[in-house]
This record gives structure tokens, C-alpha cells and sequence, in this order.
């Protein structure tokens, strides 16, 4: 068993920061097998990345992803950059035996998913996509709860992803905004995270029939993005992916639910909640208010019948007891910690990672179910994979 796991990390900016945060912390709260070891960070821009490298804490740079994934002193290769990268970078990395950890969603389309999922089986190494919302406390309470039949037959299902920050129509282009780049708009951005997290909670998609739409057409060409945030160019440019999708679902076990996934919803900032009921109560999550899970049971006494606000901060609440003493709220970063935990224990323990490859190739087969809907202007089959 290594005494270390070495991380190469491809991208620098939102989610390299995410993933930096992450490394730096995780060996500090968890107790780990093989603590990690921030390697090398890599980017395009020699500069930028140099002084990211330093800021950060990793010990060296590299402007070629090819150069890091054939780097013999690095163990696992992490993916934070655009859509359209992912399959090359991933499939690299595993055909040099690295494995690999990447952002969502998994891939532009379900050939490049499967495509990844058959070179990380194909060369032996762990492979996982970083859902971070599964590793919120307060969500993984949900699981348990669940799976304790807490709520019962589950039945009907509410997922909901809204946010605003593309409202503005002169918010500039970004990778987010182009087919070419990011595969399609909210739909996957955010519409995989609500897959995502009811696969985790309720089970798989069987059949969908939805809609997608474009309602700014044309934005100021970029000038600089960085996250969320970006400045203007010269000139416009038009949109190439959805603002929002919203659609129906019919899951293998039965239950039935909305799904509704945007980036113009005025005054939703990253509004990412579920309702899940059951046949003998309700759960009900809102990232806005992310350490608290709302819980209904029918078993209650009829004085008492009401929701009861979980605080999913107590020692005994997933992940919660590395953290702060009760009420001493987490935060987004923590899922990412939480992530990078699970991840470098099952990498240590030569356990499967959750979800894997498989999961991601499984998510991305929903949203182009949904696209397939509405090709057809009718319920498609969800293609199962393997
Ligand atoms: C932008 O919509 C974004 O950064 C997504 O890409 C993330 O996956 C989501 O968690 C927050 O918003």
C-alpha cells in the first residue's frame, strides 16, 4: 500500500480551486491511509499557472497535460477543466495507469462516456466524477434515512437546480455558454447534479420526455472568464446551448418526478433542492441551506405531525464529526473535502469509487434521453450502460 498518493491536477480556476482547497485540508480533519501529495498543477497560461502553483502549494507546473499524465511521479490525475477535455485527459491519464477523478458531467455525449468508462476498466485504475452534492452531510443523511425506510415507498420526486447568474443578457460568453465546449447549457451544467443526486437517493431513470430553452440568443463576445464571473470582448457572439431544461421522469422502481434545471432563474443563486416523498413521510434538501435536511413522518403523533428541521451537523452525521463542534455550520468547499476523502481511502483500499465512471456514463445517458425527447416530441427510453 503507498504511503502517498501524488495528484496532478489539470485546471486552475473555479473547480482547480475547489480541488486545491481540498487537498490542502483533507489530511487535516480526516485520518487518511496515504495522505495526498499536491504534485503538479497544470494550465495553458505558463504565467498564470506558475503563480497558482505557489499560491496554492503545489510543487510544480506543467503547461501539457500530456507531459503531466506520462509523469512517472504522479498517481492520480484530477480533471477540472471544460467539458469538451475530459475524454482525452481521462483516457490518457488511465492508458499511463493513473487514476482518475473528474468533474461533471462526465463527458460531451455518451460515446465519449462509454469511451472513458472502457479505457479506466480497460487499464485497471479507479476512476470517480465529482457529484460533490452527495457528500453534503446533510444529503447523505437523506441516503441513510432512505435506506432506513424512514420515509418509505418512495413515489414522488422533486429536483430542482435554479440559478441566475446568466439573467443579465450582457453577462459575456464563457466556455458554459458554447455546444462546442461544454456539450449543452444548464441542462448538463446543473441538470446533472439533480440526475446525480436522485440516482443516489431514489434509484435509476427509466424513461424521461422534456423540453429545453434558449432565451438570450447572443451575448457580448468574451474578453476574460474566470468561475462565474467574466468580462466583455469586442462585438457578440451567439449562444450555442440551452438556458434551461425542465422535464419528466418515470424511475425503474416506479416513483415519478420533475426535473427542472436553469441559469435565469432572477434572485436563485445556486438554489439546488430536492422534495422526496414517500409513503410514510417526506425529505426535502436545499443547497441555499445546505446543513439542514427537512423531515416529515406520518408515523408521528398526530400533536407532534409536522416538518422537523435536521441541523446535520452533529458528530454523528456523515463527515460532520471531523469538522466543528454542533451548529458550527460547513460549507460548499466541504463536499469537495468530503469527495477527495472517499476518494483517496478508496484508491488506498483498492475499493470502487463512488460514483464511478459507470455513474457518470449512466448520467450522461439521461440527459441525452431528455434530448432525444424532444427530438421525437415524446418519452425516451433511458440507455442502460453496463
Ligand atoms: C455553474 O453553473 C456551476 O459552477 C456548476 O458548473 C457547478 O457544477 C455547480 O455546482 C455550481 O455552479
Amino acid at each position: 500500500m503507498a504511503a502517498e498518493i501524488h495528484i496532478g491536477l489539470i485546471g486552475y480556476k473555479f473547480m482547480g480551486k475547489a480541488h486545491s482547497h481540498a487537498y490542502r485540508t483533507v489530511d487535516k480533519f480526516f485520518d487518511l491511509t496515504a495522505p495526498p501529495v499536491m504534485k503538479a498543477v497544470c494550465g495553458r497560461n505558463a504565467a498564470a499557472v506558475e503563480q497558482f502553483a505557489q499560491r496554492w502549494g503545489w510543487q510544480s507546473h506543467e503547461t501539457s497535460w500530456e507531459k503531466l499524465v506520462a509523469r512517472d511521479d504522479i498517481d492520480l490525475i484530477d480533471i477540472g477543466t471544460p467539458g469538451h477535455t475530459h475524454a482525452a485527459i481521462a483516457i490518457g491519464a488511465a492508458k499511463s495507469g493513473k487514476h482518475v477523478f473528474c468533474e461533471k458531467p462526465l463527458a460531451m455525449n455518451l460515446t465519449e462516456a462509454r469511451e472513458m468508462l472502457a479505457a479506466v476498466r480497460a487499464a485497471g485504475v479507479r476512476h470517480m466524477v465529482n457529484f460533490n452534492y452527495r457528500r453534503v452531510p446533510a444529503v447523505s443523511l437523506a441516503k441513510q434515512m432512505i435506506e432506513a425506510d424512514d420515509i418509505g415507498e418512495i413515489r414522488q420526486v422533486r429536483f430542482t437546480y435554479l440559478q441566475d447568474w446568466l439573467v443579465d443578457p450582457e453577462f459575456p460568453m464563457n466556455w458554459r455558454l458554447r455546444k462546442e465546449s461544454a456539450g449543452s447549457g444548464a441542462h448538463g451544467d446543473l441538470g446533472a447534479h439533480a440526475i446525480d443526486l436522485a440516482r443516489f437517493l431514489v434509484g435509476d431513470l427509466a424513461e424521461v420526455v422534456g423540453q429545453k430553452k434558449t432565451f438570450i440568443t447572443e451575448r457580448p463576445a468574451e474578453g476574460t472568464s474566470d468561475g462565474l464571473t467574466a468580462t466583455a470582448g469586442k462585438g457578440m457572439e451567439s449562444v450555442t446551448v440551452d438556458d434551461c431544461s425542465m422535464w419528466l421522469a418515470k424511475f425503474a422502481n416506479g416513483a415519478l418526478g420533475t426535473f427542472e434545471a436553469t441559469r435565469l432563474a432572477a434572485g436563485r443563486r445556486n438554489y439546488n433542492r430536492f422534495e422526496i416523498n414517500g409513503s410514510k413521510g417526506s425529505l426535502v434538501w436545499c443547497f441555499e441551506e445546505m446543513n439542514f435536511l427537512d423531515f416529515y413522518s406520518t408515523e408521528d403523533p398526530s400533536t407532534a405531525q409536522g416538518f422537523r428541521r435536521i441541523m446535520a451537523t452533529e458528530g454523528d452525521h456523515p463527515y460532520a464529526g471531523n469538522w466543528w463542534p454542533p451548529g458550527h455550520a460547513l460549507g460548499y468547499e466541504h463536499g469537495f473535502v468530503h469527495a477527495v476523502y472517499d476518494l483517496l481511502e478508496d484508491i488506498s483500499h483498492d475499493r470502487n469509487c463512488q460514483p464511478d465512471f459507470r455513474d457518470g456514463a449512466q448520467c450522461v445517458a439521461v440527459l441525452e434521453a431528455v434530448d432525444a425527447s424532444i427530438e421525437s416530441g415524446g418519452w425516451a427510453e433511458v440507455e442502460r450502460v453496463e
